[in-house]
């Protein structure tokens, strides 16, 4: 046992680390749970009690020694790091963080805002707890309305004149209460209706609205602007179709449809073999609803048009439920990575 402890003595003066981690290693080696010196205090226990007194002076020096060892080693080697610098290699190169991509509404979004801008809209944001003038009364919605209904919006229970907007349209009221024509804006924003989760309907939705309020504005220019949108949005061959609709806050009103570009207008299942695609509802603003805002309907008209992201998104890249916008899985949200917006 003593030539055991003597040798260990002698590996413990004669080793030179190269690297701090070795310090490490080698006091795992002699001080851990089951090292070097443990196994020689188990053997200790076996010894004749007449060689306990030298062995256990010759175990003890050992110990301590190496504790000192290691602890000296440790020094050396922080020292020489805060001299050198940091033990690691600058040159390397760094680890590439997983970036995000933008989320395909926001993408959608961009684009709407940026076509429309081309033809002189500014956008316009407002609040999303609104009051009952905002989006219902100033848009002519009578008082029976089935929107006003508990089941389709969410009120505040304590004041009900307090409710989360249900549309964009109530940043355009408001822009009309505060701005004289000419007015051109466009109004993104999220909107909320009480409606149970599923692949085609979501409590919570993206909208974008616009607005153009002058002298002269007629129902032409609607149909332009609309056609231009469309060509930008969906490409330059398709065409649109505007069959009348109703709204209470615009007269006439109409759903606009785009020609099918994925089978060209010939029919396929996404169209439902009907060549054509619903993206959005428009129509001229109703002469109550400019002058319930302060303009004077005599002088000016506008038209107004309102369309869903999430179906404009889904038109444009093919996804099939709603809810994969709002669970924000990243084997959903990478397929848009290249998409530039
Ligand atoms: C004012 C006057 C008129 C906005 C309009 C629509 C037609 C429309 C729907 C499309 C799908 C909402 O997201 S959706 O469910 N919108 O069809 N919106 S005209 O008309 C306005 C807005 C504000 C002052």
């Amino acid at each position: 046992m003593i030539d055991k402890i003597n040798d260990l003595i002698d590996r413990v003066k004669a080793f030179q680390p190269k690297a701090a981690q070795e310090i490490e290693d080698f006091r795992i080696r002699m001080m851990g749970k089951k090292g070097e010196l443990n196994a020689i205090f188990e053997e200790f226990k076996t010894v004749a009690p007449e060689l306990k007194r030298e062995l256990g002076q010759r175990i003890n020096e050992l110990k301590t020694l190496t504790a000192e060892r290691i602890n000296e080693l440790r020094d050396r080697f922080a020292e020489q790091e805060s001299a050198d610098g940091p033990a690691i290699d600058m040159t390397r190169p760094g680890s590439a963080d997983d970036l995000g991509s933008r989320h395909p509404i926001s993408l959608v979004r961009n684009e709407i805002v940026e076509i429309f801008s081309r033809m002189g809209y500014t956008v316009a944001d407002g609040p999303e707890i609104e009051d009952d003038w905002h989006v219902f009364s100033a848009l002519n919605f009578p008082p029976e309305h089935p929107a006003r209904d508990m089941q389709d919006t969410f009120f505040i229970e304590k004041n009900p004149d307090i409710l989360l907007r249900t549309h964009t349209s109530s940043i355009q009221v408001r822009t009309m209460e505060h701005q004289k024509p000419p007015i051109r804006v466009i109004c993104p924003g999220r909107v909320f209706r009480n409606e149970a989760i599923s692949a085609r309907a979501h409590c919570i939705f993206h909208q974008v609205e616009g607005l153009y309020v002058d002298e002269n504005v007629s129902f032409a220019d609607l149909k332009q602007s609309i056609l231009y949108f469309a060509k930008e949005m969906f490409g330059e061959s398709s065409t649109i179709r505007l069959r009348p609709s109703y709204f209470p806050f615009t007269e006439p009103s109409a759903e606009v449809d785009v020609s099918c570009n994925l089978c060209g207008g010939k029919g396929c299942n996404v169209c439902k073999h009907t060549g054509w695609l619903e993206i959005m509802g428009c129509g001229m603003v109703d002469p109550a609803v400019l002058e319930a805002s302060g303009i004077d309907p005599a002088k000016y008209s506008g038209f107004a048009f309102g369309m869903g992201i999430e179906r404009i998104a889904m038109l444009k890249f093919g996804v099939r439920d709603l809810r994969l916008y709002f669970e924000n899985d990243v084997r959903f949200l990478h397929q848009f990575d290249s998409v530039i917006g």
